[in-house]
């Protein structure tokens, strides 16, 4: 893919993903044509100042359409989703944000000749009845949060654009993402991004699963990786386009602890589940990601180890500049 002046907007600039992803886009194809948007008005400075920002709502379709046409978008990154424990909280904001935001986005991007467009799933898409250990790319979509019905039919719309209009729609299925640039955002798996922060300012966490939930986890740099090079890949090898598995690896908050405690000896660990604990459930132990790897050559970078070593370095001279926010 081309990038001489391609001009890129990203939806949802502001999230977990948005806020690594945007970064990354600028360095790669310049902070000029990379328009960061979010409905958001707590955007960090870094992001507002590092290029174009725009406030929007992809739930309102002129804006959509006004905003593609002004900066001529060639690409579209939609990162914006309530995302699952949220979902569970505002079930009808999840979906108009979920649903008819990516309905909108499509829509636009099919009128105004977009030539690509990435929309994230997520393993959330998979639900009790999926098998659970090495969950295959094809398999039972049965899912209970209102996230992961949104997701599953986020695939299926995005795949009918593909279909039926000759879209260049793409996405991947990510597991729970590991960052060290954003607090937790109404997320099952966000237990593994808070207890970094807190083993190195407390070291000590209240963890709100089980120690023994298994889930798929992926770091934030394997994660942008994953984007990138399933947004370069050539469409003509891919069978999948909007529901490729990946995976990178999959732990439990007690093996997470004992990784951590490598480093932080004296770190304490409690578990007090909530509700989140029958959505953490209902997702898969591990994942089959052979699609991916087979049709864009997807191979992660990080794993426990080298994930939590990276995380408590980042974090600790943060909170040793007194900068860790939390
Ligand atoms: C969530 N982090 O917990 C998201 C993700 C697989 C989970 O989609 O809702």
């Amino acid at each position: 893919m081309t990038h001489n002046n391609t001009k890129i907007l990203v939806t949802g600039a502001g999230g977990q993903i948005g806020s690594a992803l945007t970064p990354m886009l600028r360095t790669r194809f310049g902070a000029g044509d990379v328009i960061a948007s979010d409905i958001r008005d707590d955007i960090s400075p870094a992001l507002r100042d590092s290029g174009p920002y725009l406030k929007l709502d992809v739930t309102q379709p002129d804006d959509i359409r006004r905003t593609l046409e002004e900066h001529r978008i060639d690409i579209i990154y939609h990162m914006s989703a309530i995302l699952s424990a949220k979902g569970e909280s505002q079930p009808q904001l999840a979906w108009t944000v979920n649903m008819n935001g990516t309905f909108n986005i499509l829509e636009a991007a099919r009128n105004a000749g977009v030539r690509r467009v990435f929309v994230p799933s997520s393993i959330a898409a998979f639900g009790p009845e999926t098998p659970r250990e090495d969950t295959p790319q094809e398999t039972i979509l049965r899912p209970k949060t209102m996230y992961g019905v949104t997701k599953v039919a986020g695939e299926l719309l995005c795949d009918y654009y593909v279909l039926r209009y000759g879209l260049d729609v793409r996405g991947c299925r990510y597991p729970g993402i590991i960052s060290h640039e954003t607090l937790p955002g109404g997320g099952t798996t966000d237990y593994a991004v808070e207890i970094f922060y807190a083993a190195v300012k407390y070291q000590e966490f209240t963890c709100f699963l089980k120690p023994d939930t298994m889930l798929p986890m992926m770091y934030m740099p394997d994660c942008l990786k994953a984007t990138c090079e399933l947004m370069e890949a050539d469409f003509d090898r891919l069978q999948h386009h909007s529901d490729f598995n990946i995976s990178s690896m999959s732990f439990t908050p007690e093996e997470l602890a004992a990784e951590i405690r490598i480093h932080i000896p004296e770190f304490k660990i409690e578990y007090e589940p909530d509700s989140r604990q029958q959505i953490a459930e209902s997702w898969p132990r591990s994942i089959d990601d052979s699609a991916a790897r087979e049709e864009w050559d997807w191979k992660p970078d990080f794993n426990l180890a080298t994930m939590t070593e990276d995380m408590l370095r980042v974090l600790g001279e943060r909170h040793t500049r007194g900068a860790l926010g939390y």
